[in-house]
């Protein structure tokens, strides 16, 4: 039998310095432990410390040269953390405070993320902390191709399919596609998130932001709620937030908050129209700051070092970073009456606030499965590679949206407590007993 705090103290003396990693394990295991106690065949198997270790993690020394001809370094890893149900799936991240133990974190996630889409994908995450902010194209460009002749001898269309995430768009998945070209002669799927010219496919980069609004939208239907003349309050300005706000405004929602590491933007007049557009210039000027918004659309305002939560709104969509809602943000949502949070950064909200938001029967989402539309539409491009075709926007986003009311149902069905639903535990045991079934069937 295993024993929740007996199993994270042990977990934490194993992993010394990998808080998220550990906050990460923790959500997980405290909502599957029942689950896992009451399964001779899990607990025979060893299930729980099986399935909190990596596969294998590889580490590498970036080496790139900048504009001024002087060399740099920078740390590289990839976590191959589970491949039990496909073959490793999962993005990379540039941004300068990634440590081994934020891609520990985010490896584990996706673990249980890919198996809630259905499709046949494991486990991974890698990433550098390289820091793209002012960086040069050109200095991208060569830092990308040094990261995969670091990487490429790891990955493989049926062994391991990296993807963008925070600092890695099309472009970076452009040159380091490139490199892994140059390297192997071959023209597979080996990246997704390509551009449509190199192999990608429609709506992946729509696809977090607008799996996250189909899954929020199932969460109102369920509550004979809808968000037709909500207001929304997004954090965030990058691809998954843009995604988040085209769709919200589809759907009939009134977006009025995005932010920045500077801090946030409160357009009363909703976030619509060309000034969605706006964000897409915002990130490729390259320097992550929403300030510009106010210099561009003067009738919004620009709070310097505050997040949107202080806003009172009907729906909170954090589509930033991890932990980047914390107890005061929650306690101030809760008080100003939000209705639904949901949460599209991976692990955007602390524990204690999500405790917090169950505790007062908030509806809450967790990013594993709102966000899961991105990694989706990644799975369906993987698809349209293999079959050598490419499919319409429509199909595409209609298969995407089959995926997210999929996800929804799930955690309705494994987190129902009455009328209310705690979507962290539905999530967790669904995604996890997938894994967990065919990691036993498979032996060891
Ligand atoms: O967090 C995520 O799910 C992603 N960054 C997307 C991963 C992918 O393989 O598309």
């Amino acid at each position: 039998m295993y024993d929740l705090n007996g199993f994270m103290r042990e977990l934490e003396k194993r992993n010394p310095a990998q808080e998220e990693y550990i906050q990460a394990v923790r959500e997980v295991v405290a909502s599957v432990i029942d689950v896992v106690n009451s399964n001779e065949r899990y607990l025979r198997n060893k299930i729980l410390d099986r399935i909190v270790e990596p596969n294998a993690i590889h580490e590498f020394r970036v080496e790139w040269e900048d504009d001024n001809h002087q060399v740099q370094v920078n740390r590289g890893w990839r976590v191959q953390f589970n491949n039990a149900i496909g073959p490793y799936k999962g993005g990379i991240r540039f941004q300068k405070n990634v440590t081994l133990g934020t891609l520990k974190f985010l490896g584990f996630e996706q673990v249980f993320k890919n198996s809630l889409t259905s499709l046949p994908m494991g486990g991974a995450k890698g990433g550098s902390d390289f820091d793209p902010t002012g960086k040069s194209e050109s200095e991208i460009r060569r830092f990308c191709q040094s990261f995969m002749r670091c990487m490429f001898k790891y990955i493989g269309p049926e062994i391991d399919i990296p993807a963008g995430d925070m600092g890695v768009g099309g472009r970076e998945v452009g040159f380091m596609f490139g490199e892994w070209k140059r390297l192997t002669s071959e023209h597979v799927g080996v990246l997704t998130g390509k551009s449509l010219a190199c192999g990608g496919s429609l709506i992946r980069p729509e696809a977090t932001g607008f799996g996250s609004l189909y899954f929020a939208n199932e969460m109102l239907k369920r509550n004979g709620d809808s968000i037709k003349g909500k207001t929304v309050a997004v954090s965030g300005f990058g691809n998954v937030a843009w995604g988040a706000v085209l769709k919200a405004n589809e759907l009939g929602a009134k977006v009025v908050t995005i932010s920045g590491p500077d801090g946030y933007v409160y357009d009363e007049d909703g976030i619509s129209g060309d000034k969605i557009g706006y964000m897409l210039e915002m990130r490729s000027s390259n320097r992550n700051i929403v300030e510009p918004y106010v210099e561009r659309f003067p009738s919004a305002r620009f709070f310097r070092g505050k997040k949107p939560w202080e806003r009172k709104t009907d729906i909170a969509i954090p589509c930033a970073c991890q932990n980047e809602l914390d107890i005061n943000d929650a306690k101030q949502l809760v008080s100003n009456g939000v209705g639904y949070v949901v949460e599209t950064s991976n692990m955007g909200c602390v524990a204690e606030a999500v405790d917090f938001f169950i505790g007062k029967r908030i509806p809450f989402a967790p990013g594993k499965a709102a966000n899961a539309g991105g990694v989706s539409v990644s799975g369906l491009e993987m698809t349209q590679n293999s079959m050598k075709c490419s499919w319409s926007a429509k199909e595409v986003d209609d298969k995407l949206k089959a995926i997210m009311e999929n996800i929804h149902k799930a955690c309705v069905e494994n987190g129902a407590d009455g009328d209310y639903v705690n979507y962290v535990k539905g999530a967790n045991i669904a995604g996890f007993r997938k894994v967990a079934d065919a990691m036993c069937d498979m032996g060891f």
